[in-house]
């Protein structure tokens, strides 16, 4: 859809122009701050006038015409005063993007008249209510010395205008932006109702009270190897589809250190299996999200299908500018200790959203050695695109 805005032409001619041109009007480059770049506009002028202040130059005398000349005759003494009037030459001029140099359109005589007076530019441009000016043209001013100089200090002209711009651009559509709750659970809370029992009995009175409970929505913390974490919510493009892995997709690129068994892909597979990097000091396994970024809260790691080597010291880090951010920290965690065992960590509340993550493993296993061994990861948050 073709889009359309109103602009205004404000410019002022004075001394410091001599015999320069002066463009007074581009289509699409006025308002800056609505201007689109990519876009071409065609103008519209509606109105151009140009207010002329000029005393350096002897006062217009209008000539003496009495109600009993002629037509021919009050022509000729306005002819005639014209004339002999000190006068400034002004020339509107239209240049496009072939010529060089402009095209010479139209003269005026600019005369002294204090205090001002205005002069109908448009009517230069046009015999039409409104003049085009097409993409790739400017229309300008030049004054012309005929004979009694140009603008002095005392002098100003200024240009006023408004021109509607029309462009066949169109503005593209925002990306869309929504928000994946990868926060875990929600849970709606009904509330109980009680009332107080009542009763009798030997000396004693009833008891008697009443109970109301409130219902909520509360967000509960996620559980290691739910379906609420980010990994799956791409996978199954939030619900909408079945799971893919989204490493599969695309969504989510892993890379390591160095890889001596199975594959990256298995960590966002919902599947056991058995993956580790070499064994390198600060080896580390890391993730980058295609689209959007992530606010984390909670990450979860399982243990690979086969004993030893558990992770006992790392941290989970994210990329910010090119500095790693330390999210959680880990030191001789001994949690991990059977195959296929989830451990869910939570994170320190985080301001900032991050779209590539790590775990960097900062110490010996469980047996020695460097490998990061796991069967699967996952991360919770606030993700945005
Ligand atoms: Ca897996």
């Amino acid at each position: 859809m073709a889009s359309t805005r109103n602009v205004g032409i404000l410019k002022k001619i004075d001394s410091s122009s001599g015999t320069n041109l002066i463009k007074i009007y581009q289509p699409g480059t006025l308002n800056l701050a609505t201007k689109v770049a990519e876009a071409k506009y065609d103008g519209f002028i509606a109105s151009l006038r140009l207010i002329v202040k000029i005393n350096s130059i002897a006062e217009f005398v209008p000539p003496d015409i009495s109600p009993l000349d002629s037509d021919f005759v009050a022509n000729s003494k306005n002819k005639t005063a014209l004339n002999n009037a000190e006068k400034i030459g002004l020339t509107i001029l239209i240049g496009n993007a072939d010529n060089e140099t402009p095209i010479e359109l139209n003269d005026v005589w600019l005369l002294s008249q204090p205090p001002y007076y205005y002069v109908d530019l448009l009517r230069l441009l046009t015999s039409a209510n409104n003049a085009t000016v097409s993409s790739d043209e400017s229309i300008y001013l030049k004054l012309k010395d005929l004979g009694k100089g140009l603008l002095t200090a005392t002098d100003m002209l200024i240009v006023r205008g408004n021109v509607i711009e029309t462009s066949d651009y169109e503005v593209p559509s925002p990306a869309p932006t929504f928000n994946i709750n990868c926060s875990g659970g929600t849970s709606t809370g009904t509330g109980g109702s009680g009332t107080g029992g009542s009763g009798t009995g030997g000396s004693g009175t009833g008891g008697s009270g009443t109970g109301t409970g409130t219902g909520g929505t509360t967000t509960t913390p996620p559980v290691a190897g739910d379906t609420s974490d980010l990994f799956y919510k791409l996978g199954t493009n939030n619900g909408t589809q079945a799971f893919e892995n989204p490493q599969t997709s695309g969504k989510v690129t892993f890379t390591a250190s160095g890889i001596d068994g199975g594959a990256l892909i298995y960590l966002t597979d919902r599947q056991p299996g058995s993956f580790y990097t070499s064994s390198n000091p600060n080896a580390f396994v890391e993730f980058s999200l295609a689209q959007g970024a992530i606010k984390p809260t909670h990450y979860a790691l399982k243990s690979r299908s086969e004993a030893r080597y558990y992770l006992r010291s790392w941290k989970f880090q994210g990329l910010s500018g090119a500095d790693w951010v330390d999210l959680d920290t880990q030191t001789n965690n001994t949690n991990h200790d059977t195959p296929d065992q989830w451990l869910l960590l939570p994170i320190p509340p985080q301001a900032q959203y991050f779209s590539h993550l790590r775990i960097l493993q900062n110490g010996e296993t469980s047996d020695g050695y460097y490998f990061i061994c796991l069967g699967e990861m996952q991360v919770w948050g606030d993700y945005q695109i």
